[in-house]
Order: structure tokens, then C-alpha cells, then sequence
């Protein structure tokens, strides 16, 4: 008895012990976010590589490029698509709608003047009895419902292909609207989390705080944190809200779905051209409404899943976070963008960047100082300003 009493409290102590090894590695990503502890075990803080869309001041390597993805002064009709069902839409209006519209109005404008000035009483002073012609009426009925039903085929085409499912392998973004800011969950890559707040002017933040420059896009578009989505694969979007109805619409992708509490919305899209493109929330949800920005930035698969990687995730199928694999993952990349000591950036004069090194890590919830706008608990307070 005495001997199985022992052999339990033997294994019980190994197991014990396995579980005491086991820890500082699953904890290794926070631990690596205070200064201390990343100087004590510099081990685990190689462990994530630097995010390869940052430079190592944090500021964003992909720069906004006039008339892409962005609203352009002048412009008239609709913003450069980069999705199939964007370019189908884009050609269906420039092409086919608009052409249409413009020699219907064009041919009731010319009949409307005809009869204005060839039925006019000084020319016509003796008016026509007739009050109906058969053949006439059978043609003004039927051209019109030929043109709609000629309209109809590609429109309802296109909205059923805007609500395809996405297909397997497709890499699911789930965005949730908050008042007044976005959060993204990367629900297939190891819950990578992201917080964007938008980016505010130089003089509308205290000194010290982070604000909008031209590197990170234009004036209400820019946001502190980017999402990333590769290039050429299926994007599974789903879209929810934590307090009121919001809207993500990009307008490059030709994405705009109702993010509704309690809900969530499903659409999918694939993006063509690497670039950033930016939205907006596109449901008036409160007095900040017009603050919520969204950005993008579409890169390679081998980009995402070293910015995945970065961020503490993984990538489907991939074995979880190791140093081995995270070095894999990033190569060039990270040994070009060398990683942010401790928890700060370095200070330079402007903005205060984000801390962006080894120590951005698997929630970027957790860093609301870097932004403008803030996480919930300091919200009431933002509301309250108004601004
Ligand atoms: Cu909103």
C-alpha cells in the first residue's frame, strides 16, 4: 500500500513538474512585453519576430498611394475595384447603367420638347381627339419591362455572387463595431486580436500622444493598427457590433455589411492587388460615427503569415508558435526590421509610435495608451468630450 502511495505521489510530482516547465513557454509572449522580464529571459522574447509590416521606429512600410483604395479629390464615379465582384459591379455601372440611363433621360427630354414645341397652341391650335393607340401603348409597356428584366439578370447575378460563402481555406476576419472604433479577430490564426482607433490630427492630441501622419494615410481614414489580409485568398468576413449597428465597407472591395449586435453577418470577397485601402463605418451609430475608420493593407501569404506571426498566432495547420518556426516565418523580414527592446519605441520627436517589436503582441487590445481613441473603460469619458 505504502509502495502505491508512493508511485502516485511520484507521478503526481512529474506531472507537477511537467507542468512548471511547460509554463514560462506558453507565457513567454506577455511575459516579453515588460522590459525586465525580457532582459531576465531573453529566450522567449526572440520567440515572436518583429511585425514585417513595420519599421523598426513603428511607422507603416506600406504608404497610402494616390487614387487606390482611398477617396480622391475630383474623382467622379467609383474607386479603383479590387475584387472580382468589385470590377463586375464597377463595369455593370460604367458600361451598361449609366449609358442606359443617360439615353432614356436624353429620348423622354428630346420627346418632352417635341411635343412642347411642335403641340404648342399657336402651332397646333386644333388638338388631336385620339385618346389611345394600341400599338403605341404595347410598346411603351413592353421596351420597359425588356430593359428592366435586361437589368435584372446580371443584378441579382451579382448579389447572389456578393453572398457566396466563402469556400474551405478561406482565412475568416471576424470585424466587431464598437462606439466608436473597431476590434478584428483573426478566429483561425490563433485568436490574433486587433484594436483600430483612428489616427487624430497633430494638434487635436495632447503632447507625446500618437498622431496621424501622411505615411499612415489621409485625415479620418488613418488608424493606429492595420489589419492585414493576404492576396488572392478567399476572405471569410464576419461582421458583428458590441453596442449599436455599425457598417464595414471598404469601397475598394465592394464590401458593405451591417455589423449588428447580437448578430453576425456573413460575406466573403478575395483581394487581387497587394495595396492599403481604406473604409469607413457606413451606419450612423452615434455622435463619433464619422471617427471609425477601417485600413487595410493586402500583402503576399507569405506577409500575412509572417505578420500572423508576429502577433502571436499561427496559421492553420502550422505548428504552434515555436523560435524555430517564427524564424521561419519571417526570415528576410525580420532580420531587416530588428526588433523594439522592451515595451517602448524609441521616442523620436512626433508621434508616439505603438510598440511594435517583439512585444506587439497576441492582443493589441492591450495597449490602449497608444490610441487616440480607447478601449472601452475610457470611453464614457471620450463620449462625454465630444470630440
Ligand atoms: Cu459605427
Amino acid at each position: 500500500m505504502t509502495g502505491l502511495k508512493t508511485i502516485i505521489a511520484a507521478a503526481g510530482l512529474a506531472l507537477a513538474g511537467t507542468g512548471a516547465i511547460a509554463a514560462p513557454a506558453t507565457t513567454a509572449a506577455p511575459a516579453a512585453a515588460t522590459p525586465a522580464t525580457a532582459a531576465t529571459a531573453p529566450a522567449p522574447a526572440a520567440a515572436t519576430p518583429a511585425d514585417p509590416l513595420l519599421a523598426a521606429d513603428g511607422t507603416p512600410l506600406i504608404k497610402p498611394v494616390q487614387h487606390v483604395g482611398q477617396p480622391t479629390d475630383g474623382w467622379m464615379g467609383i474607386q479603383t475595384q479590387v475584387t472580382k465582384n468589385g470590377e463586375t459591379a464597377r463595369h455593370f455601372h460604367d458600361v451598361w447603367l449609366v449609358p442606359l440611363i443617360t439615353v432614356i433621360s436624353l429620348l423622354v427630354l428630346g420627346l418632352l420638347i417635341y411635343a412642347m414645341i411642335r403641340f404648342r397652341a399657336a402651332r397646333n391650335p386644333t388638338p388631336s381627339k385620339t385618346s389611345h393607340n394600341t400599338a403605341i401603348e404595347v410598346i411603351w409597356t413592353l421596351v420597359p419591362v425588356l430593359i428592366l428584366v435586361a437589368i435584372a439578370v446580371p443584378s441579382i447575378r451579382l448579389l447572389a455572387a456578393q453572398f457566396k460563402p466563402a469556400p474551405a481555406g478561406a482565412v475568416t476576419l471576424k470585424a466587431t463595431g464598437n462606439q466608436w472604433y473597431w476590434t478584428y479577430e483573426y478566429p483561425d490564426h490563433g485568436g490574433v486580436a486587433v484594436t483600430a482607433n483612428m489616427l487624430k490630427e497633430k494638434g487635436e492630441v495632447p503632447a507625446g500622444t500618437r498622431f496621424r501622419t501622411d505615411a499612415d494615410g489621409p485625415r479620418l481614414l488613418a488608424v493606429d493598427n492595420r489589419i492585414v489580409l493576404p492576396v488572392g485568398v478567399p476572405i471569410r468576413l464576419l461582421t458583428t457590433a458590441a453596442d449599436v449597428i455599425h457598417s464595414w465597407a471598404v469601397p475598394a472591395f465592394w464590401i458593405k455589411l451591417d455589423a449588428i449586435p447580437g448578430r453576425i453577418n456573413e460575406t466573403s470577397f478575395t483581394i487581387e492587388k497587394p495595396g492599403l485601402y481604406f473604409g469607413q463605418c457606413s451606419e450612423l451609430c452615434g455622435a463619433r460615427h464619422a471617427y471609425m475608420p477601417i485600413a487595410v493593407e493586402a500583402v503576399s501569404k507569405e506577409q500575412f503569415a509572417a505578420w500572423i506571426a508576429a502577433k502571436g498566432g499561427k496559421m492553420p495547420g502550422a505548428a504552434a508558435p515555436t523560435t524555430t518556426a517564427a524564424t521561419a516565418n519571417t526570415g528576410a523580414a525580420a532580420a531587416t526590421a530588428p526588433a523594439v527592446p522592451g515595451g517602448t519605441a524609441p521616442a523620436a520627436e512626433g508621434p508616439t509610435v505603438p510598440a511594435n517589436g517583439s512585444d506587439a503582441l497576441v492582443n493589441v487590445t492591450e495597449t490602449p495608451a497608444t490610441s487616440n481613441q480607447a478601449a472601452p473603460a475610457t470611453k464614457a469619458a471620450f463620449g462625454a468630450r465630444g470630440n
